[in-house]
């Protein structure tokens, strides 16, 4: 075929896109869609055991049949109903990039662009790979901020990335009107992949080495059994397997109810046209680069001599296909598209025919518009799902071309090292939970549609579906008085208002409004007193017979005597860090469990599965929605606690990390005495019900001592010049806790094997390769809060993972990873900053000494820091 054809729509077959970019198409790939003979299972092998099921053959669940059977693995069966690439991979644009603004997606986009370089080799399978670059437009100052920002974060990653001029713009893609071009962002080797292609290389290899596509099989129901392994049935049998991964696409929410998980995802309406041959394009000598118009919000890549050009609408004007959530997928939807709706695109058309004029001229002569599957943030889930062993999803894709490779890959290394490759815990499925309800997926699928395009601020909040259901008691009493940060489903205070500031959510690439409030907040908790609701921490309890010996087996510390808490780390075999919790010991055998509010099912799902495993005789509950939690922090903390209670509050009765049943004026609490503050303070757990008469009581008791509230960039603040590390930037599954300067919390001498613990030994035996540092710089009113650049000697040689202003020494610190020649006090480095590099050195942690500390060195008589 020459042109693209007019698709049909809705009931038809035809693919949106002819293959191209290879003069022979891949066999089988011509025609397409039902010229291709789904070869039936009958025909090929039919086996009732598996290792593994994958249930969807689009091209993230081939992908995933491709990387386990290449690595080895037997007996991996796909199911797909219709035929591979039905659903939406078929016709999908194809955009391929190496840019991502998050910083571990990056990595699965690398690998997905370096393995489809290299598949037709392999397969023998033409993929119709193009890879004239891309270039991201800035038409605003604000996005030029955006696109240095975005530079930092991409520097100490391997893919090329360029901010570059008007001129070079013009030369990459000379048909574009330059006059509000500012800049771009150009990363070469991108491009676009034929997706149906990629497809079927994937699927040709995934054969080759060993794997069963078996197609058109539908799954109609799936039943765990008693030792973790799954019977999966069909109406041509039932197959056994010992995992199943759910990779169904807009049907995975189908494949989810049979096991009474409602994953949250909704079906969007994407919509791209293609114009016929424009003679300016035809007289190009070589392909233009993928170009995408952000403030447009538009991408446009060359189809053959024409263009090809898809819109992101407003959250107001796109449209979610609801009824596909509220009554299911229609049955035989396969290869159809959605009526197309080019009114809904108009003010992107006339966008694109501005920045690109000789789109006035063309002619549209295809239109797709086909369901693409959005999880709340756009980010797929992938990996398994807490609370039903052995089953996993790779779900959710809005980019799934791209994507595909990467977690195909990803996915492989979990499932057959037993533990996630590298940290890509943005993707994890159980960021979700009960919160996640219909409502909230459509409500922020609609706003993340919306703004695919928009200036992605540090510390960006987003405020549709706002609040869920799981709100804190302390919701009501605070919701008005500060800027509410979201976390897991719930509010939590960010900083609070006090007249004269201007307030509100103000983001922006250098110090905003919240600069002057969070060091007021700072300087109450250091000087004075200060309440925090910490209500979204996760919270287990674990109790029974085996407790003790689980939780030593779980953790590499020691397990705390009753009545006492630990910091305590649960490792990975490989000896990197999964998670970091406090475990407090509240009665023989019984323990609490607490956890960031980003982790909660993240790290139960750990737990649990571990308990299982090993057969422990425990009971393990989930408490993190009944009880509330309050901080109170700040020299005056006891004072005003023991205003309400008769219970001996003071250094020697009540000692750091201990902790207790406790009244306050008749509220029941139990009170650890620990702070992420670094500062003397108190936790309080309490029913959730009596979160607003516990927060009353204790502010009209601190009157005298002026309490105040604080929020938790006032924490944050606070715990980097304690030096804490905090779990998901300091450390992670990349990082081991010796690296990560953790030694004091890991105890290789304690008696229990701990997870990780001999693969530990060998790391240190090795001797580190790198070392988190802690530095300080000083910058013009801009502030590093990770993920930037770490430079020496004119080369990039490690990365911040997190920062903020100090605000008692004036000046900026950072933590960072650079290599252990680099990471000696004194040591002179850079750090880019919105395109310019700032003077660091390391320095001796802390920068504030810990209340803990100062307190004992004043005991011993000696002057304290601060
Ligand atoms: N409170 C509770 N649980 C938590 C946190 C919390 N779980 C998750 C996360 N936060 C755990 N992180 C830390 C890290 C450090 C400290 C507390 C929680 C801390 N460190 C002191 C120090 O390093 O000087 C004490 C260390 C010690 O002596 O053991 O307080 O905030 N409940």
């Amino acid at each position: 075929g020459k042109a693209a054809r007019p698709c049909s729509l809705g009931g038809g077959s035809v693919s949106p896109l002819p293959p191209q970019g290879s003069p022979d198409p891949p066999a089988g790939g011509a025609g397409r869609a039902r010229e291709e003979k789904p070869s039936s299972f009958l025909g090929t092998k039919w086996k009732d055991t598996a290792e593994i099921v994958i249930i969807g053959g689009g091209c993230i669940g081939v992908s995933l049949a491709y990387h386990l059977a290449k690595a080895g693995m037997k007996d991996v069966i796909l199911l797909e109903k219709s035929e591979l690439t039905a659903g939406s991979t078929w016709h999908a644009a194809g955009l391929t990039t190496y840019f991502h603004p998050g910083i571990n997606l990056k990595k699965i986009h690398y690998y997905s662009i370096k393995l489809y370089e290299k598949l037709e080799e392999e397969t023998g399978q033409a993929v119709g790979f193009h890879q004239p670059g891309s270039i991201r437009i800035a038409s605003t100052p604000t996005r030029v901020d955006e696109f240095k920002y975005q530079m930092t974060r991409a520097g100490w990653h391997p893919a090329e990335q360029y901010l570059i001029g008007p001129e070079r713009i013009q030369e990459l893609f000379p048909i574009l009107n330059m006059e509000k071009v500012l800049a771009g962002l150009y990363n070469p080797g991108d491009g676009h992949i034929d997706p149906y292609s990629l497809t079927m290389a994937l699927a040709a290899g995934a054969r080759k080495y060993g794997a069963l596509l078996n197609y058109p099989v539908q799954v109609t129901n799936l039943s765990p059994r008693s030792d973790g392994t799954w019977e999966v049935e069909t109406p041509h049998g039932i197959i056994r397997t010992n995992r199943i991964v759910n990779t169904a696409g807009f049907w995975a929410r189908e494949i989810g109810t049979m096991i009474g998980l409602h994953h949250p995802l909704i079906p969007v309406h994407h919509q791209y046209v293609v114009t016929s041959t424009i003679p300016e394009v035809k007289a190009l000598k070589t392909e233009l680069p993928v170009l995408r118009d952000l403030e447009g919000s538009y991408y446009l890549r060359q189809e053959r001599d024409g263009l090809l050009f898809g819109p992101y609408e407003s959250q107001e004007k796109m449209k979610l296909q609801e009824s596909w959530v509220t009554n299911g997928v229609p049955p035989g939807f396969g290869k159809e598209l959605f009526e197309s709706d080019l009114d809904r695109i108009m003010d992107h058309i006339e966008a694109a025919m501005a920045m690109v004029p000789v789109l006035k001229q063309a002619d549209i002569i295809n239109t797709v518009a086909g369901p693409i599957t959005y999880s709340p943030d756009i980010l797929p889930m992938v990996g398994p799902h807490q609370g039903v062993r052995n089953y996993w999803v790779a779900i959710g894709f809005g980019y799934g071309i791209i994507h595909a490779g990467g977690v195909g890959k990803y996915l492989s290394d979990w499932i057959l090292g037993g533990e996630p490759p590298f940290d890509l815990i943005e993707l994890d499925p159980n960021r979700y939970g009960k919160w996640s309800t219909t409502q909230y997926t459509a409500t922020k699928a609609r706003e993340s549609y919306g703004f695919n395009n928009i200036v992605g601020y540090p510390k960006e909040e987003r405020f549709a579906g706002r609040p869920t259901e799981r709100v804190s008691g302390l919701y009501k009493v605070l919701k008005s008085k500060c800027s509410m940060g979201f976390h897991a489903g719930w509010e939590q205070p960010h900083w609070f208002y006090k007249s004269g500031d201007e307030i509100g959510y103000k983001p922006s690439f250098r110090r905003t409004n919240w600069f002057e409030p969070v060091g007021r907040e700072y300087k109450q908790v250091m000087e004075k007193v200060g309440v925090i609701d910490l209500t979204p921490f996760g919270k287990f309890i674990v109790k029974g017979n085996d407790s003790v010996k689980l939780l030593d087996h779980l953790f590499a510390n020691v397990i705390p005597k009753v009545g006492a808490t630990n910091i305590s780390h649960m490792l990975t075999p490989r000896g990197q860090v999964y998670a970091e919790l406090t475990v407090s010991h509240l009665s023989p055998g019984e323990f609490l469990l607490v956890t960031g509010s980003g982790s909660e099912l993240h790290d139960l799902r750990w737990i649990e599965e571990e308990a299982l495993k090993g057969g422990y005789n425990v009971e393990i509950k989930n408490i993190t929605d009944e009880m509330g939690v309050l901080g109170i922090a700040g020299p005056f903390a006891r004072k005003v606690l023991q205003k309400l209670t008769i219970e001996d509050l003071s250094d020697s009765a009540f000692k750091f990390l201990q902790s207790r049943y406790i009244k306050l004026s008749d509220i029941a609490a139990t009170a650890i005495r620990i702070s992420y503050s670094g500062e003397l303070g108190w936790e309080l757990y309490h029913r959730k019900e009596d979160s607003a008469a516990l927060y009353n009581v204790i502010m009209e008791a601190g009157q005298e001592e002026g309490i105040d509230d604080f929020g938790t960039y006032a924490l944050n603040a606070l715990r980097l010049e304690k030096a804490f590390r905090a779990w998901g930037a300091e450390m992670n599954c990349d990082t081991n806790p010796l690296e990560a300067g953790l030694d004091y919390f890991i105890k290789l001498n304690k008696p229990a094997d701990f997870i990780g613990k001999q693969a530990l030994k060998q790391i240190k035996e090795k001797g580190l390769k790198r070392r988190l540092v802690y530095l300080t710089l000083e910058t013009a009113n801009i502030d590093p809060e990770g993920n930037e650049s770490v430079w020496h000697n004119g080369r990039v040689v490690g990365n911040t993972t997190s920062g903020n202003y100090s605000y008692s020494t004036q000046q900026s610190l950072a933590f960072a990873y650079v290599p252990t020649e680099l990471s000696k006090v004194g040591q002179k480095l850079e750090v880019e900053l919105l395109g310019q590099n700032y003077s660091a050195t390391i320095v001796e942690e802390p920068l504030v000494l810990t209340e803990q500390t100062r307190t004992r060195l004043q005991k011993k008589g000696g002057s304290a820091k601060v």
